[in-house]
């Protein structure tokens, strides 16, 4: 299967992020990228869309703070990544402030998604090879693979959190619109509940989306994912949240993606987005479902059956020494 990705995505390297209480290494490292390729035939450098596509999801606001927040916070004499501390809680209203920390606080939900000197081209041309992926996949050739990295499915129309900047699956969602598709279905099998995603396409019937993790009373991102959260609006009706308890494994994972897949062939769209997570492996150093290497393959051949037009997004997935044999076994089910 043809595969995304552009040298630029490695420049990225969050150093530390709050987990538990304590600053640990970041675990969406550089690593993940090499990981990853080990698993990939060649890669194709993905086409330049330029802004367009991404503003045309993401607040014009947010992404200008994006592009020049960690040269801001240099300026401000700050060692390291640009990392939030303060948030404004619900509720406040909005201020026009131009410190660095009021804005990384008002752009972010999270501790655990720094702002660090290559960020900004390391998303651009992640969201460059979700775009370059969509093309191959509206033309009709068949599956692709954006190899994104970072991750891009917690992002949100003028937020970012859980390691996501941009939400490149959203992104391509509306540029396949934009494309002419009439109706775009998203299946996301991260281990976490696909947020920004979600929040991007509430109220809107023409994208379906459907999450499958790990149950929100229990785990990140919590304030999002639970199951009476269907949409509103015209857009009610179309989010589905399938949530697990930790320790899930295969059999019981299926069970739950054949709700998924029978939701998505009853949407009947175009066009298929497929944000995969390798973090519902058994061995994820982050996550708690069981899912062993193999069993990837036959998680992505039941998406296959449904023969839609599909475009596979990378988000998570933290298990360094598996990570390229969780992907190719992924990519392998929708050859076979
Ligand atoms: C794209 C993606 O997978 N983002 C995930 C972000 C998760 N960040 C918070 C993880 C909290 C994990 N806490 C459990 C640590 C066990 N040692
Ligand atoms: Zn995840």
């Amino acid at each position: 299967m043809k595969a995304f990705f552009s040298e630029h995505q490695s420049k990225h390297a969050p150093a530390l992020e709050l987990q538990n209480g304590e600053m640990v290494p970041h675990a969406e490292s550089q690593a993940r990228v090499a990981a990853i390729r080990s698993g990939l035939g060649p890669l194709t450098a993905p086409s330049d869309f330029g802004l367009a596509p991404i503003l045309a999801v993401h607040d014009a606001a947010y992404v200008d703070f994006l592009q020049r927040a960690h040269g801001d916070w240099v300026a401000a004499g700050r060692p390291g990544d640009a990392f939030p501390y303060v948030f404004p809680i619900r509720g406040r209203r909005p201020l026009s402030l131009s410190r660095i920390d009021a804005e990384l606080g008002q752009y972010a939900f999270d501790c655990g998604t720094p702002v660090a000197a290559g960020t900004w081209e390391t998303v651009y041309w992640s969201a460059q090879s979700a775009l370059s992926a969509l093309e191959v996949v509206m033309d009709g050739a068949g599956p692709a693979f954006a190899f994104c990295r970072p991750p891009g499915h917690h992002a949100g129309r003028d937020y970012m959190g859980g390691y996501s900047y941009l939400n490149n699956a959203a992104i391509c969602a509306q540029q396949a619109l934009a494309r002419g598709a009439g109706r775009v279905a998203i299946l996301d099998v991260d281990y976490h509940h696909g947020n920004g995603t979600q929040d991007l396409f509430y109220a809107r019937e023409e994208v379906l989306t459907v999450s499958l993790h790990a149950d929100p009373v229990t785990d990140y991102p919590f304030y999002w994912g639970h199951a009476d959260e269907t949409g509103e609006g015209r857009g009610q009706g179309f989010a589905l949240n399938l949530s697990m308890p930790r320790g899930t494994g295969w059999a019981d994972y299926q069970i739950r993606l054949t709700q998924a897949i029978e939701r998505v062939q009853a949407f009947a769209p175009d066009v298929l987005i497929v944000p995969f997570g390798a973090d519902t492996y058994a061995g994820d150093p982050i996550s708690f479902f069981s899912i062993e290497t193999a069993e990837y393959s036959d998680m992505a051949a039941m998406i296959a059956a449904l023969g839609l037009p599909t475009l596979i997004c990378m988000e998570g997935g933290y298990a360094i020494e598996a990570l390229g044999a969780n992907v190719a076994a992924f990519l392998a089910g929708f050859e076979r």
